[in-house]
């Protein structure tokens, strides 16, 4: 949505389950701090939301969203892994039902990070409607008794369009930016699956041959060797865009070589609305003890600021992060002793616009 800089912006905020109760607020603390005017609108949505009123994503949320806010700060959701009768995920939901077809997920070194290895700074730009996440399942039973399970997988030659021209604008952009030729890595496994991974590679390379993009180096990867680069060779990366699952999956793998997901923010956007969230889940093993990593979030308001015109005050919270990472100021994932909300402050206080 068209926002101007001085007006007050309206952000849901979907804490959801489990951590995303502690890291939203932390994010919200930082985001007030850099002088942002923001009016939060508290959302419902998530598993436990589910346990207690039947639905993992409220009519009203959507409704909200759609009539009465800028963009939104989601947290984290804790789907089970068995089936339970009634329920579906409400992220994989809202990025549909708002078509949040672009999951942009920047994956950088941090210099202060003990465990980040360093010069990375890689885009992943994940599909985010389709694919397996249709969550199109069925069971069925053979004659002789025995269950078989089905999923549809659905790639799109539109959807994957669309992916591939918000994967090559960023690599432009990039390009000129950091004053390098920008490179497009396409990540399937059409050597497997060429009707479905084909028609994505296919349709990502038709859209390489655009006039805008003739000085992108254009790349393929298998899906399986890309996760090996990931972990030998993540500088060499610079823009990766994949269908849902596979973008899913490395996006994790990504985030262990920058010093874990505690870092590693997203922005799902569409043509006009942006919901931004960390890459992590909701982290039931620490949820409630106030020590989980808020940096993952507080960059994912970072990317919505910046997605809504607010470049400064996006630059000023990155660097209120990097400050806070140089003086050691962290939560015990990265060495130190700092607790979410305390670290947030932190940031906070460094993070001047
Ligand atoms: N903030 C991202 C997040 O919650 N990731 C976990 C995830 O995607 N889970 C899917 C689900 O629980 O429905």
């Amino acid at each position: 949505k068209k926002t101007r800089l001085q007006d007050t912006l309206r952000i849901g905020s979907i804490p959801a389950d489990g951590i995303g109760k502690e890291v939203v607020p932390a994010a919200q603390l930082v985001v007030e701090a850099v002088g942002v005017p923001v009016k939060w609108i508290s959302l419902d949505a998530g598993f436990e939301y589910f346990q207690r009123h039947g639905v993992a994503l409220p009519q009203s949320t959507v409704d909200t969203l759609i009539n009465s806010c800028d963009g939104a700060l989601f947290g984290a959701v804790s789907s089970p892994s068995h089936r339970v009768e009634g329920y579906s995920s409400p992220i994989v939901a809202l990025r549909k039902k708002l078509d949040l077809f672009a999951n942009i997920r920047p994956v950088i070194s941090s210099p202060h990070v003990p465990r980040s290895l360093p010069g990375i700074n890689c885009v992943i730009v994940r599909e985010n409607t389709e694919c397996l996440y249709v969550k199109e399942e069925q069971l069925t039973t053979t004659a002789s008794g025995h269950k078989v399970a089905t999923a549809t997988r659905r790639i799109s030659q539109e959807a994957s369009a669309r992916i591939a021209k918000v994967a090559f604008d960023i690599a432009v952009q990039r390009a000129r930016e950091f004053k390098r030729p920008g490179k497009v890595t396409i990540v399937h496994k059409a050597n497997v699956l060429p009707i479905t991974d084909g028609l994505f590679r296919e349709t990502v390379l038709a859209v390489s041959k655009e006039s805008a993009y003739k000085d992108i180096i254009v790349e393929e990867q298998l899906v399986d060797s890309c996760v090996y680069r990931t972990f030998i060779d993540p500088q060499s990366f610079d823009v990766l865009v994949a269908p849902n699952m596979y973008g899913d999956i490395i996006s994790d793998g990504a985030a262990a070589v920058v010093g874990g997901l505690g870092l590693v923010p997203s922005a799902n956007s569409g043509n006009n609305f942006v919901v931004a969230e960390p890459v992590h889940g909701s982290a039931p093993d620490i949820a409630g003890l106030n020590i989980a990593n808020p940096i993952a979030t507080i960059r994912a308001a970072g990317l919505m600021l910046q997605q809504l015109g607010h470049d400064k005050a996006a630059r000023a919270i990155e660097a209120g992060i990097q400050e806070s990472l140089r003086r050691g100021q962290t939560t015990k994932d990265l060495g130190g002793s700092e607790s979410t909300h305390s670290a947030a402050e932190k940031i906070a206080s460094h993070a001047v616009a």
